[in-house]
């Protein structure tokens, strides 16, 4: 089977899960003996080889020549047509592909594109929705970029999503019929690098004295990932732990805010903004962690906790989302009520009291990991949904030789199931 899969990220050009959850499943499915094509659809600030070769594995960068767009909303459309343009060179080539796989609103314009034009099933992964990371829709923008989401689930033949909540919300939100979701939880890769202890205590002191206690967030300081949260939970965490460090690392809109908030608190001398760190620098912080923190406000999955959870960093998370689902409270991580400081802030102190929990939470943490968390499983499941489609596809174009009356066009509206899909308020 050849896939096509379509993508806004792509190693190294890593936003946040998606990319990596791209990345991870691609491999998957190549070693296990599929034949892959990924097209990553390059911002105009990001450069990179064009071709990538690596047996099964073959990964396209897509690059925008047009003008520069007036808008957000533009640019992707851009980038979808630079992605067109590079399947289309694949086709003319001589190139077959057999299911397109898209990742994402931001892929959803040259995957609907290449669906109809080369009559083959789309499937789409949708890894959030705008409606989720805002808390509503308030502007055009957001406006226009669920819809584009809502387009691509009912162009789809069959929509994944990585957890139940998710699935709950994409039909909350979408109407997405339930016959047409996929629950198909992310993995994380079996062997993250692990740094030596000298590497991981040198780690340590760039940010924290020995005798302090180190809380440890990364991600992108965005309002859904919830920073100000825990720096509102800060104030009450010293006043039962002095001597603690918070190392926020990451980048994003919400820093200046994030440090204004941070001295309006009166703990900026305690909070430590680390800027964009590399894979290696997060692997030995997590390691070096005493608590690592995800309290974000909305999470579909949160590959970010299973990384802390492989590494051995005793967890607390926000009680939200797919979280819920990865974590198992007392046992794997700890919850707290998403949204809620106080809560965050109990749970934090109840982690930083018990070195028994800790060490605890860390052994459990690794082991469900392993047990749960694995690309393989990841790809093989996909590999199902492929197969479903594929064999739906035949039938139908045999139904349609015959002349019968199931005709539905190859990688049609999601078969009968999307049509009952409405659009909401309309
Ligand atoms: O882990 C990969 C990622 C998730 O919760 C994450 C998110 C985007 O918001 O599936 O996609």
């Amino acid at each position: 089977m050849h896939i096509l899969m379509l993508t806004p990220e792509y190693p190294p050009h890593v936003v946040g899960g998606l990319g990596r959850h791209v990345a991870e499943l691609s491999h998957a499915l190549a070693e296990l003996g599929s034949r892959v094509t990924v097209l990553h659809g390059l911002r105009r600030h990001e450069a990179a080889d064009e071709v990538e070769e690596r047996g099964a594995l073959t990964v396209l960068r897509a690059r925008d020549h047009a003008p520069g767009p007036p808008g957000f909303a533009q640019e992707v459309v851009q980038r979808n047509v630079a992605m067109l343009q590079a399947v289309l060179q694949r086709v003319a080539a001589g190139e077959r592909f057999d299911v397109v796989h898209a990742h994402d609103w931001l892929t959803a314009h040259a995957a609907r594109a290449v669906k109809h034009a080369l009559q083959i099933p789309l499937i789409a992964t949708i890894h959030a929705t705008e409606m989720g990371r805002n808390g509503g829709l308030f502007n055009e923008v957001q406006r226009h970029i669920s819809d584009t989401e809502w387009w691509l689930a009912f162009e789809a033949w069959r929509v994944i999503c990585c957890s139940r909540a998710m699935r709950e919300e994409l039909v909350r939100v979408f109407q997405v019929p339930l016959d047409k979701l996929h629950v198909i939880p992310n993995g994380v890769a079996p062997e993250p690098r692990t740094a030596s202890p000298g590497e991981i205590l040198e780690a340590r002191r760039r940010y924290a004295a020995d005798s302090e206690r180190l809380i440890f967030f990364v991600g992108r300081l965005v309002y859904e990932k919830g920073v100000d949260l825990l720096i509102r939970a800060l104030p009450r965490v010293l006043a039962a732990h002095p001597q603690t460090v918070l190392v926020v690392a990451g980048k994003g809109p919400e820093r200046e805010g994030l440090e204004a908030l941070a001295r309006d608190l009166g703990v900026w001398g305690r909070v430590r903004f680390a800027g964009h760190i590399g894979d290696g620098e997060r692997n030995r912080l997590y390691q070096a962690a005493d608590v690592a923190v995800v309290p974000s406000r909305y999470e579909p999955f949160g590959i970010v906790a299973l990384e802390a959870m492989a590494l051995g960093a005793p967890l607390v998370a926000a009680g939200a989302g797919g979280l819920a689902e990865v974590v198992e409270h007392g046992r794997t991580g700890l919850l707290f009520r998403p949204g809620d400081p106080w809560s965050l802030a109990e749970q934090l102190i109840a982690a930083l009291d018990f070195p028994a929990l800790r060490a605890a939470l860390r052994r459990h943490a690794r082991e469900a990991v392993r047990e749960r968390f694995d690309w393989k499983r990841v790809a093989e499941r996909t590999l199902d949904v492929y197969r479903s489609v594929l064999y739906a596809a035949r039938a139908a174009r045999q139904d349609a030789r015959a002349g019968g009356a199931r005709l539905v066009p190859v990688g049609g509206p999601g078969a009968q199931a999307s049509s009952a899909q409405q659009r909401p308020g309309g």
